[in-house]
Order: structure tokens, then sequence, then C-alpha cells
């Protein structure tokens, strides 16, 4: 089983800034241990702080994988672009958030792209990367 993560801008910064928001952990280490404790699905990852490399990255990503997790970071609440890309490809895509977007301001809780997904995690930290994987797994 293959699945991409995709992660947008900024999130190249976690465990390195405002850990009150998004922890402290890195998310190279998180990946490490997510790659021991599945040992058999295989993981691509791809973080890109630009808006049209994260479209090719799930056009690429969207016929070549089981499935995609993807956190849009602060481009879920703007961006059309990777709504219609998501709603494009025939892979399952799940949408993650660190941060739970409904506690936070209003213009978070409006996302371009959690209705073309198969489901949205939000609020449980990089936890959610974690249970989307296991959802991935169970349901394909
Ligand atoms: O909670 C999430 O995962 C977000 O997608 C994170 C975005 C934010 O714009 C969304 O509303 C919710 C921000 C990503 C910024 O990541 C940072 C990580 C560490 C330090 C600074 C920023």
């Amino acid at each position: 089983m293959n699945i991409a993560i995709i992660n947008g801008p900024n999130l190249n910064l976690l465990g390195k800034r405002e850990p009150e928001v998004y922890g402290k952990e890195t998310f190279e280490t998180f990946f490490e241990n997510l790659i021991r404790k599945f040992p058999n699905v295989q993981f691509k990852y791809f973080q890109s702080n630009v808006e049209g490399e994260l479209v090719n990255a799930i056009q690429e990503y969207g016929f070549t994988t089981d499935g995609i997790i993807l956190n849009p970071a602060g481009y879920t609440h703007t961006s059309v672009a990777i709504g219609d890309a998501v709603a494009a490809v025939v892979s399952a895509v799940v949408e993650v958030h660190i941060s739970n977007i409904f506690a936070r301001e209003e213009f978070r809780k409006h996302s371009h792209v959690s209705a073309k997904c198969a489901g949205v995690i939000s609020g449980l930290g990089l936890k959610g990367y974690e249970l989307a994987v296991r959802y991935l797994i169970d349901s394909l």
C-alpha cells in the first residue's frame, strides 16, 4: 500500500516555532516513527510553501498512490485550486489539521478542501496523521 503525506506552507517549521499551538516534535522525527509503525506501507512525503507545487503533488500522487493525507495549512482557507485538485484525483484524500481549526479564528473555520475529501481530522495534533493512515489501511 502506498500513502503520500502532503504538507502545506510553514509546516516545515513544526517543532521549531510556536510549540504551544503546533507541538514540540519536528515532522521529520514524527515521520521516522510513523514509517516504523507501519512497515507494510510505502510512504512518500512532500512539503511545499508554494501553492502550485502542492497542486502538482496532488495531481502526481493522486493517480499513483492508494491514499493521500493532506494538510494544506494556510491554503486550506484560501485555495480553490487545491480544492479543485483534490476533486480531480482518484486516490482517497484525508484532510488533517494539527490544531482544531474550529476552535480558532473565524477565517479558519472554512475549508476549500474538506468537501472534496473522504474525511477531516482536526485538533488531534500529529496523532491525526497516524489516525488517517489507519483509516486508509482499513478502508482501502
Ligand atoms: O492546524 C493545522 O494543521 C493548520 O493546517 C496549520 C496552518 C494553519 O494556517 C491552519 O489554519 C491549520 C499553519 C501551519 C503553520 O505551521 C507552523 C508550524 C510551526 C510554527 C509555525 C507555523
